[in-house]
């Protein structure tokens, strides 16, 4: 169009088509996957051009793919940063270059908010208050329950918010107790390793909290290779309620799980939309999710997009 694009970022062509660089974290987990396919599907219907990289959870792969679209000089920057903290320096190059960043999925710890135009995701803190005010009335009245937690990625703002969450939930509930903490780095193989090391370490280990299905679904395997049965020798609550996960609730092998919404693609393009036209945005726009139980995921399963 011919429209004064001087407010837009670096700006490809004088032509309408908006070009997004988006760096993902990986493909770890079934939410990874869901989050891709939904950005994918939402930047063709919006006409945006996508270029897409996929960092293997290395922060290296995401920064140096953020200073490939510097150097593509695309008009608007995307990304869900693996970890919090170390992205100054290249946010720093992108507002030099004039090219506005939108925060998506997980959040930086930085002090400079003009590094970035918006964060759109969801209050991983409150996904934690919610798996522990779960446990707080269902494990509660059970005498001593001794739980394993499973973290997400070390430094990741979903792992370090849910840990924060489910420990406030629980602090006032002394006969809740973490007896063992590590990080699974949200895939099914670390969920399942870190349990297996868990049950041989703590023999009394009588729940579970993972900071994601995948996690938790490892660690099923783990429990049913110790002879136990998951969901009723240990009870299980995970974060995310994606496909897999469900039909674990469904079945009886998990007891809880709170949503993580990954279907933030039309919200992202819209906010990409408004940012390179210029338009104000929201600084921090929240996903809507919610929890299942075991009734539920067996009544929401068969319409469950992912
Ligand atoms: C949460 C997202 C997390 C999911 C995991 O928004 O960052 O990363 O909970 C995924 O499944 O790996």
């Amino acid at each position: 169009g011919d429209g004064d694009d001087s407010g837009s970022g670096g700006g490809g062509g004088g032509g309408d088509t908006i070009t997004m660089g988006f760096a993902q974290v990986g493909a770890e987990s079934g939410w990874r996957t869901a989050n891709t396919a939904d950005i994918q599907r939402a930047a063709e219907d919006a006409g945006i051009e996508l270029q897409f990289s996929d960092a293997q959870q290395k922060q290296e792969n995401q920064i140096s793919a953020i200073r490939s679209f510097i150097q593509q000089k695309v008009d608007v920057i995307a990304f869900s940063p693996v970890v919090e903290t170390g992205w100054d320096a290249v946010l720093l190059e992108a507002k030099r270059a004039n090219i506005p960043v939108i925060l998506t999925d997980r959040s930086v710890d930085t002090e400079d908010e003009s590094l970035y135009v918006t964060f759109l995701g969801s209050d991983f803190i409150e996904e934690g208050r919610k798996a522990g005010e779960w446990a707080v009335e269902n494990w509660g009245p059970l005498g001593q329950v001794n739980i394993a937690e499973l973290q997400g990625t070390t430094g990741a703002a979903p792992a370090l918010d849910r840990q924060e969450g489910f420990a406030d939930a629980i602090a006032d509930t002394p006969n809740l107790k973490i007896v063992a903490s590590q990080t699974g780095d949200f895939t099914r193989s670390g969920g399942r390793e870190v349990m297996e090391a868990m049950l041989n370490s703590n023999p009394e280990i009588n729940a579970v909290y993972a900071h994601n299905d995948d996690m938790g679904l490892g660690a099923i395997e783990a429990i049913e290779a110790a002879g136990k049965v998951p969901g009723k020798d240990i009870q299980i609550i995970t974060v995310d309620a994606v496909k897999d996960g469900m039909q674990a609730l469904a079945d009886g092998k998990i007891n809880f799980i709170v949503e993580c919404n990954p279907l933030l693609g039309d919200q992202l393009m819209e906010l990409a939309k408004k940012v390179v036209a210029g338009e104000e945005v929201e600084s921090r726009v929240v996903t809507e999710e919610t929890t299942f139980t075991q009734e539920q995921a067996k009544e929401a399963l068969p319409d469950r997009q992912y």
